[in-house]
């Protein structure tokens, strides 16, 4: 081996440790998820706390203008409408570190849990999730009965949503205290979803054809939108992936005049 074919191995490996930091440094999926993000602020990076002023219209969606923290002494935080005098449709959070019994006397929220709430005039409390770079991305959800209940209604009864344009499109019923309904209609793997499209995760009053209140409806909320590590890397990985072509392909040159 020449002393140039030295250098230029030496060279070729730099450039491949480079290379291979490089991909390692920025291809990392990104987890957004509801509950742990929640923030006094609104929006908060991908997060919007909100409602539809029209039953399931994503399109009349609109941002609550309104948070108070401690909320009527209960320790929950709270997203809602400015001078709502029933201070619902919200999303709540509980940023304790324990479970907060029979706040307002009929729902119990887990520490660092998430929930919604609908309105009087059945406005779905929505939260939105706005997709920060185009790329794939996949949801994983559940929806809560957290309320046990009063004279008024005996527990939770909601109808959830998880809506985007077009590849998610789910809706179940929470009927009953301390009880689960999973996002289930779509598991066939990340869906690619464009830059500035949002993903809702909402909550009516209507848990069955037989109700229409929206009284001791809160419904928790555990939301996690992942993106794929692919998203990470600049056209998707194909610019790193033609950089590492350009890589081999110079030391293979630079080789050759040796
Ligand atoms: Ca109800």
């Amino acid at each position: 081996m020449k002393p140039n074919q030295i250098t230029n191995q030496v060279t070729t490996n730099l450039l491949s440790g480079a290379f291979a930091v490089a991909v390692t440094g920025t291809a990392s999926a990104i987890t957004y998820d509801a509950a742990s993000d929640f923030s006094a602020t609104n929006p908060s990076g991908a997060w919007t706390y909100g409602s539809y002023s029209t039953a399931n219209t994503p399109a009349s969606f609109v941002a609550f203008n309104n948070y108070a923290a401690n909320s009527g002494g209960t320790g929950l935080d709270f997203h809602n409408i400015s001078g709502d005098i029933d201070a619902v449709p919200a999303v709540f959070h509980n940023a304790t570190s324990g479970t907060i019994f029979n706040a307002f006397t009929t729902l119990d929220v887990p520490a660092g849990g998430l929930a919604l709430h609908p309105g009087n005039l059945g406005e779905r409390a929505v939260i939105r999730f706005t997709v920060p770079t185009a790329g794939l991305y996949s949801i994983s959800a559940d929806f809560f009965g957290w309320d046990h209940g009063s004279v008024w209604e005996p527990y939770t009864t909601t109808d959830v949503y998880v809506n985007d344009a077009s590849n998610f499109n789910f809706s179940g019923l929470v009927n009953g205290y301390s009880l689960t309904v999973p996002f289930a209609s779509y598991a066939g793997g990340p869906a690619w979803l464009a830059a500035g499209s949002t993903i809702d995760f909402s909550v009516g009053m209507s848990g069955s054809s037989g109700d229409l209140t929206y009284f001791n409806d809160s419904t928790g909320l555990s939301a996690q939108v992942t993106s794929s590590a692919s998203n990470n890397l600049p056209d998707g990985g194909t610019t790193v992936a033609l950089l590492g072509l350009s890589l081999s392909g110079l030391a293979y040159f630079r080789r050759k005049l040796a």
